[in-house]
């Protein structure tokens, strides 16, 4: 089956494991924008937990309300929410027989060792962890700009990628707006929790897991055909 756009197969059933990834970079890097793609060529599940948590906010949820303040300020959810948000899904890997690309997790080195115990477990592994590498200060501006579908979650930005019609998401027709996080005291807050909680996370897998850095100052095009080919030379 082509997924229409790249016109690539969608590939996961011929594979002899799963396929499992993580895609990390600070906040704007294009975590969730590469992840959509990837996982449909692949034939692959993608979770974010940052659209998980934003979900458990517009459900009104208890996790939700403890959520809610925490992000808006831009730190992190306690790793304890997270980690029991994603821990049904890997547990239901091998059920499935789906693999999964997991965005924006972990962010912490607590989450790292929780998700490499909970795939490791199942006598999994994870493949790579996919570093967007870029500048912060690029990133600013792109995340002031960022639109988001409150419905599916698509991914737009108000000067570079806005909807067609505007206000109104493009492939669900829901409404797309600003992020509560997107303001710049909290993207200043959430730079500084990037570089002291999640770039960590580099020197911890080293030796264990694949690292594979994507330089992603280019085009998401650009970027997308680049993990492409990583996943498709991969053992
Ligand atoms: P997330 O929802 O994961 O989002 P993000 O890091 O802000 O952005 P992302 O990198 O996905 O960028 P996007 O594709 O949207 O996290 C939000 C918050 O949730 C966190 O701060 C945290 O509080 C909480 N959270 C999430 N996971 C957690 C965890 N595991 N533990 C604890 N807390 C957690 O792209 C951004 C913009 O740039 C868009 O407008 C896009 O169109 C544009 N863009 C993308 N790629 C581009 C490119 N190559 N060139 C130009 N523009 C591009």
């Amino acid at each position: 089956m082509s997924d229409g756009q790249t016109g690539v197969m969608t590939e996961t059933a011929s594979k002899d494991r799963l396929l499992v990834v993580c895609v990390m970079g600070p906040p704007g890097s294009g975590k969730g924008t590469q992840a959509v793609r990837i996982a449909e060529t692949f034939g692959i599940d993608h979770l974010s937990t940052g659209d998980l948590l934003r979900q458990e906010i517009k459900d009104g949820t208890t996790l939700g309300g403890q959520a809610e303040k925490v992000i808006n300020q831009g730190r992190l959810a306690p790793d304890e929410i997270v980690n029991q948000m994603i821990h049904q899904r890997i547990e239901n890997l091998t059920g499935e027989g789906k693999g999964l690309l997991l965005d924006g997790y972990p962010r912490t080195v607590d989450q790292l060792e929780f998700l490499l115990r909970a795939v490791g477990d199942l006598g999994l592994q994870v493949q790579a962890f996919f570093f967007l590498d870029i500048k912060s200060d690029l990133l600013v501006e792109r995340l002031m700009a960022r639109m988001v579908c409150a419905q599916c979650a698509a991914v737009y930005n108000a000067i570079s990628k806005p909807p067609l019609r505007e206000g109104w998401c493009d492939l669900c027709g829901g409404r797309v707006g600003f992020r509560a996080d997107d303001n710049r005291e909290a993207i200043r807050k959430r730079f500084d929790v990037y570089l002291d909680q999640t770039e960590p996370i580099l020197d911890a897998i080293e030796g264990r897991v694949n690292a594979i850095r994507i330089p992603a100052d280019r085009s998401p095009q650009e970027i997308y055909e680049d993990i492409e080919r990583h996943i498709r030379e991969m053992p």
